[in-house]
């Protein structure tokens, strides 16, 4: 298990709301499987845009990295190239923010095709303006005045050449996932034909969804294949629509769908658009809220 620090800039927002956040990116990385031991926060007006936190106070966290021996520091906001590429020259750990932990929870919950394929996507996306950082960095690193130009050259063919494979993947990936988008708007339209009514479940990730699909299932008369659902944060990363019938011949169709957190990266949001789409077509939709959070109003 990887052992971690969490670091946080509260720029100026309540402390409550600044602390849930906190508590929620701890959460994601139980759910990552990482040991995450403390935070640490900063209050600054603004976030440093060379280093995120102000410059002697990543010093701090350098020697702790060694005293503690980290295996990594997690941002709670998604860094820029440059910050993480100006942070990794001070401390001597791996660097993640928040998006990462995010994505990489995605990345090992997708098992169905449409999944894997959306979640690809984001991540590529995320990565893209890194790499572009990288290589800055690289011929920075390299540099001096002799040979810059063979440098300057050799780095930005690379650079083209790693953008373009990754341009490539993204445009193949988006393909298939616009036929898997056909395949499952054809099955809406089928199910418009038949007029049935559509309910959607949607709510805060860990919230109770699948669990309130699955009770509604106990008490439907059709046939009943039963949903996910688990104590863990973004169980469900595909919608599943069931039929619902009851005793007195009521009939509607109700889908579980992708729960939602504060700041969920918007290249998930883009990467989910259909299966985000899906629910502004219901007829009804539930927001479902787990009550024992405290700040569940
Ligand atoms: N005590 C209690 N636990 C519940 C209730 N509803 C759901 N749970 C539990 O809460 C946990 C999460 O439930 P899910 O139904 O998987 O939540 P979800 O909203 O589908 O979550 P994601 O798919 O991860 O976004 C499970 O361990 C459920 O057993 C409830 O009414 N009371
Ligand atoms: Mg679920």
């Amino acid at each position: 298990m990887e052992k971690a620090i969490i670091i946080g800039v509260n720029n100026d927002r309540p402390v409550e709301e600044y602390n849930e956040e906190l508590c929620e990116l701890m959460s994601l990385c139980e759910a990552c499987e990482i040991n995450v031991i403390d935070t640490i926060t900063q209050n600054l007006t603004s976030f440093n845009p060379q280093t995120y936190i102000g410059t002697g106070k990543l010093e701090e966290i350098a020697e702790l990295v060694e005293e503690l021996k980290l295996d990594v520091l997690i941002f709670n906001d998604e860094l820029k190239p440059l910050q993480i590429n100006n942070i990794k020259e001070v401390v001597n750990c791996e660097i993640y923010d928040r998006t990462y932990v995010i994505l990489e929870i995605f990345r090992r919950r997708a098992h169905t095709k449409e999944a894997i394929l959306q979640v690809e996507i984001a991540t590529l996306k995320y990565r893209l303006p890194q790499l572009v950082g990288m290589h800055s960095n690289l011929s920075r690193q390299r540099g001096g005045d002799a040979g810059y130009a063979h440098t300057r050259g050799s780095g930005e063919t690379k650079l083209e050449l790693d953008k373009r494979m990754i341009y490539d993947r993204i445009a193949t990936a988006k393909k298939e996932l616009d036929e898997l988008t056909c395949l499952r708007q054809q099955q809406r339209t089928k199910r418009k034909k038949q007029q049935m009514k559509i309910v959607s479940l949607v709510g805060y990730t860990n919230s109770g969804k699948s669990s309130t699909l699955n009770a509604c299932l106990k008490h439907s008369v059709a046939v009943k294949k039963e949903v996910f659902e688990k104590d863990m944060l973004f169980a469900t990363l595909e919608t599943s629509t069931r039929l619902i019938k009851t005793s007195h011949n009521l009939q509607f169709l109700l889908t579980d769908t992708v729960g939602f957190i504060s700041k969920l990266p918007h290249q998930l949001i883009e990467a989910f658009k259909s299966t985000l789409e899906e629910i502004t077509e219901s007829d009804l939709i539930v927001h479902i809220v787990d009550s024992a959070n405290p700040n569940f109003e």
